[in-house]
């Protein structure tokens, strides 16, 4: 069994808009609805690859039991800590060019009763687990260690720690030696202080995170696909296929799931990367984040192009 952890879930709405401008009265010409924050976006691709899926976290309020009835319908496990706030909502508002702008709330505050019982929620799911997935932002009252406590935990039980997350949160976590990290390159940067980075110190910065013993680094760059790399076995560059995206929003997500289910599935390292850049290209053509259409998976996965780096 694969469980993904969201800390911080979401009702992810979409609003198509005319024209967006600030200041202005705008009328939504259509409304797309999904239960998200990018675990639950991960278990949704998980579950469309046939992985056995369960998915855990912070839920509350309507919103919560919304997204709760939203992953009932797609037939997706869940068994998530009730909390006393209310589940956020997410917009993403698309214009007629396709240029997307993201709305995030912060989500509920989480009291330290709470973040108990998710810890032992996440131990208890981590005996029965090959991997563990976190993925997203911390919701308020959560300290920065919080994925640092709980990578610590889940390995504890044997199962594989693959974390997706940015800034301080993500600095803390690299001391537990999550098995897997796949941060974006702006997330890279953030960490690091720098504007840019070329190449060699993207190369640096995987070094560093190898030695400290972390075992898979993915570093997404958005529509130029991403440079993977394995401790003790080198580092790809992998491109893509050329697609008119939709809606990239959950691509990452979908990279993660397709990666995570080739590790499941005992796949080849190639194959594990082509089949997660695969799966976020398939992503990016749909309407909604964290969907796939399984063909097109299979037509894309043959399309992903490998080039070794010298840069581990
Ligand atoms: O990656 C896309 C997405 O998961 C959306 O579904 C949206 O809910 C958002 O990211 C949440 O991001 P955050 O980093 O705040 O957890």
């Amino acid at each position: 069994m694969i469980t993904t952890v969201t800390l911080n879930p979401a009702i992810d709405k979409t609003y198509r808009i005319r024209e967006l401008k600030c200041g202005r009265i705008h009328r939504v010409q259509q409304v797309t609805e999904a239960p998200g924050g990018k675990g639950i976006n991960v278990a949704k691709v998980l579950h469309r690859l046939g992985q056995q899926v369960v998915a855990t976290g912070l839920i509350g309020g309507y919103n919560g039991q919304r997204i709760c009835h939203l992953l009932d319908e797609m037939h997706i496990n869940h068994d998530f800590c009730r909390v006393s706030g209310e589940s956020r909502l997410c917009l993403n508002m698309i214009d007629d060019q396709g240029v997307g702008t993201e709305v995030l709330e912060p989500g509920p505050a989480i009291s330290p009763a709470e973040w108990k019982r998710m810890k032992d929620k996440c131990a208890d799911l981590a005996k029965q687990s090959s991997f563990v997935v976190f993925s997203g932002s911390l919701p308020l009252g959560l300290d920065q260690s919080a994925y640092q406590q709980l990578v610590h935990l889940v390995q504890q039980s044997g199962a594989k720690a693959v974390l997706d997350t940015s800034g301080a949160a993500f600095r803390a976590a690299l001391d537990a030696c999550p098995f897997m990290v796949k941060p974006n390159l702006d997330e890279v940067r953030q960490i690091l202080g720098a504007n840019m980075l070329t190449r060699e110190e993207i190369g640096q910065v995987i070094q560093e995170w190898h030695q400290h013993g972390v075992e898979w680094i993915a570093v997404s760059l958005g529509a130029e696909g991403a440079i993977v790399s394995r401790r003790d076995a080198g580092a790809w560059l992998a491109i893509p296929p050329q697609i008119e995206a939709v809606n990239p929003v959950g691509s990452g997500d979908s990279f993660v799931a397709g990666f995570v289910a080739g590790l499941a599935e005992h796949r080849s390292l190639e194959e594990c990367i082509q089949w997660a850049v695969a799966c976020g290209a398939a992503n990016a053509l749909e309407e909604r984040a964290g969907e796939i259409v399984p063909d097109r998976i299979r037509e894309f996965n043959p399309q992903v192009k490998l080039v070794r780096l010298s840069i581990t």
